[in-house]
């Protein structure tokens, strides 16, 4: 297993990232030895490829995985939202997401930009989750088309109210029959819902494309109680060999973390 770090690219008003210079930001990373980064991208008609990919390359940095959900905490957008422009102006961003996936060979991560936080408007087979579900085919009829995995996230019922577990987000996968569908693991998130978290590691085996690891206050693995040995040896028995991406508050501040992850991970993969 390889090791990356969720950076963010835009101002954001979600905490658990890095943010600032990502010149900087990327040029410490490969500094402390992580071979890869995550980039959060609010608005990807902002993001110029070429410049990206200078600094990636610069860096030796592969590009793990693309976050989404910044333009459902920031600006509102989401595939489950009861107005149709702003269902389809969300579509419109993940497609342009896959365009840049597409160039750097990364998962798209489909979280947040699930939207709702209203637990009346939970559930598949209501409204919104009819608005979720079709305003989705169109994304992933797009991905399949241009060959980029995407990432499906099971969130906590306080940030989303669909697919808190990864049973609900295996049981969303059949709407969706030939689409490029996987799961990425959070274990901030797998600690809340998750009754189970090595049975949700070993239910998903196969199907996981990424990994975040955050201790259960959201910090640094290692400040918090999670069992992090236990998480990451569940993972090798299932064969998992891709990314641990740290996405974590950065308190006391970046740099500590980016040192306090690698020194605390490394060591377990
Ligand atoms: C949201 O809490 C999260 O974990 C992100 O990865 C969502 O895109
Ligand atoms: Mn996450």
């Amino acid at each position: 297993m390889k090791l990356s770090y969720a950076v963010s690219l835009q101002k954001s008003g979600f905490d658990s990232i890095a943010k600032g210079d990502l010149d900087a930001n990327a040029g410490l990373l490969a500094d402390l030895g992580y071979e890869g980064i995550e980039i959060s991208i609010r608005n990807p008609d902002i993001v110029d490829t070429a410049v990206l990919e200078k600094t990636l390359n610069k860096c030796n940095l592969e590009l793990v995985a693309i976050g989404t959900g910044q333009m459902f905490v920031d600006d509102k957008l989401s595939l489950s939202s009861d107005d149709k422009s702003t269902r389809e102006k969300c579509a419109a961003r993940l497609k342009k997401h896959i365009d840049i996936a597409k160039i750097f060979g990364s998962y798209v991560i489909i979280g947040l930009a699930r939207g709702t936080v209203d637990p009346g408007r939970a559930g598949l087979k209501n409204e919104a989750g009819k608005n979720l579900v079709e305003s989705f085919k169109g994304v992933c009829e797009y991905a399949g088309k241009m060959e980029v995995a995407m990432a499906v996230e099971p969130i906590n019922k306080k940030e989303t109210c669909f697919l808190n577990t990864v049973q609900e987000t295996f049981d969303f996968f059949k709407n969706f029959k030939t689409a490029p569908l996987n799961i990425l693991l959070d274990t901030y998130h797998m600690n809340i819902e998750e009754a189970d978290m090595a049975g949700a590691i070993r239910k998903s085996k196969e199907k996981i494309a990424h990994v975040h690891l955050a201790d259960s206050n959201r910090l640094c693995p290692g400040r918090g109680t999670i069992d992090f040995n236990r998480v990451i040896k569940e993972l090798k028995l299932v064969g998992y060999e891709g990314y641990l991406s740290a996405e974590i508050i950065p308190l006391p501040d970046f740099e500590t973390c980016a040192r306090e992850y690698i020194s605390n991970i490394r060591r377990l993969v």
